[in-house]
């Protein structure tokens, strides 16, 4: 299988995030993509290409215009305010306050355009963002080419990203910039599955009034895990995408027994949707070891799941979202990709 890489996504080097109540060590770290192409030079899975640059055509279907420039410009403004070091939102637009228009402030811009105070914006994280979106595409590129699969190796991650507010470590929704370069490229419907152990609250908010893509997702129940506030499963979509948004939460403490059965049932209805193409949102935050997750899936299992994503049949593009238990990573993400090529 061939894998798209940019050491770009090394721009976004986080120190710090609030996580429980505190400022802690970031765990979102360049350390996890290089472990990862590690194991695939190890493993031989096949060539590391770059990602070939892609206009922004793609990209603005899926975030708005003023969210990209707020990205793109956040560095230069938040110098221009006199601040130095990584930059944390700490007041957001809840219903009851006015979320019309963003605040001239740099303190009530973040918070517009975010939803947590666990994403650091660094000044590299716009190149690396952007470059991860051209993995993604890149992938696109070489499925609709031929290929039965492709792996992008995005960092930092994308499933959080809704159309216009970052958080849960996300900036560019890689995965659904990928469904938007498979329609473009003639697919009519896209599925995307989403294996990350937290729900992809902005891939669901992104597509939900939408046929054309439908949206499954495996996680940890929000009503005890983040992101809290969206992956229900009464979340069945909205007007033309009513039917197209499946969320299958599960219990924390969810084994591989547990998670095959729900694997199992969100491909049945993958392969019932008529889908031209899969993209899959590939957390490996579902191990055991994860440092901030709760399911228990082994290394072992990965190899497992690969084999049952390959049974759905369909071009796919594989494209890298969470997975924090850093020293297995590498062989937790390859296994995933040789037990689908098996
Ligand atoms: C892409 C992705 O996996 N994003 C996940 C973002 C999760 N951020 C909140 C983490 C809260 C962790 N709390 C449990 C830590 C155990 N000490
Ligand atoms: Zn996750």
């Amino acid at each position: 299988m061939r894998t798209v890489y940019s050491p770009d996504h090394a721009r976004h080097d986080p120190q710090k995030e609030i996580s429980d109540g505190a400022l802690v060590d970031a765990v979102e770290k360049p350390a996890r993509a290089e472990i990862v192409k590690a194991r695939i030079e190890e493993v031989g899975l096949g060539p590391l290409e770059a990602p070939t640059a892609h206009d922004d055509t793609l990209i603005a279907r899926v975030h708005g215009a003023d969210y990209l420039q707020f990205l793109k410009g956040f560095w230069a403004d938040w110098q221009d305010a006199g601040r130095a070091g990584e930059a944390f939102p700490f007041v957001w637009p809840v219903p009851g306050l006015r979320r019309n228009a963003p605040p001239r402030h740099i303190d009530g811009r973040l918070g517009y355009y975010s939803f947590d105070a666990g994403s650091p914006l660094t000044e590299g994280t716009w190149i690396a963002a952007r470059k991860g979106a051209d993995t993604a595409l890149s992938a696109v590129d070489i499925v609709s080419g031929g290929e039965r699969a492709a792996f992008a190796l995005c960092r930092p991650p994308g499933h959080h990203a809704a159309s216009d507010f970052y958080g849960g470590y996300c900036f560019l929704n890689n995965a659904a910039i990928a469904a938007e370069g498979f329609l473009a490229k003639g697919a009519e419907r896209v599925a995307i599955l989403d294996v990350d152990y937290h729900h992809g609250n902005g891939t669901q908010a992104i597509f939900e009034d939408r046929a054309d893509v439908l949206f499954v997702s495996l996680h940890a129940d929000p009503a005890d895990e983040f992101p809290y506030f969206l992956g229900y499963a009464d979340e069945t979509g909205i007007g033309a995408g009513e039917g197209c948004n499946i969320n299958m939460p599960l219990a924390i403490g969810t084994d591989w027994l547990a998670y095959s059965d729900a694997l199992a049932a969100a491909l049945v209805r993958i392969k019932s949707s008529r889908a031209d193409a899969l993209v899959v949102s590939l957390g490996l935050d579902t191990f055991a070891k994860d440092p901030i997750s709760r399911f228990t899936l082994e290394s072992d299992d990965f190899l497992k799941m690969g084999a049952a994503l390959a049974g759905a049949g369909l071009p796919t593009a594989f494209i890298m979202e969470g997975g924090y238990a850093v020293a297995e990573l590498g062989i937790n993400c390859v296994n995933v990709l040789t037990g689908f090529e098996d």
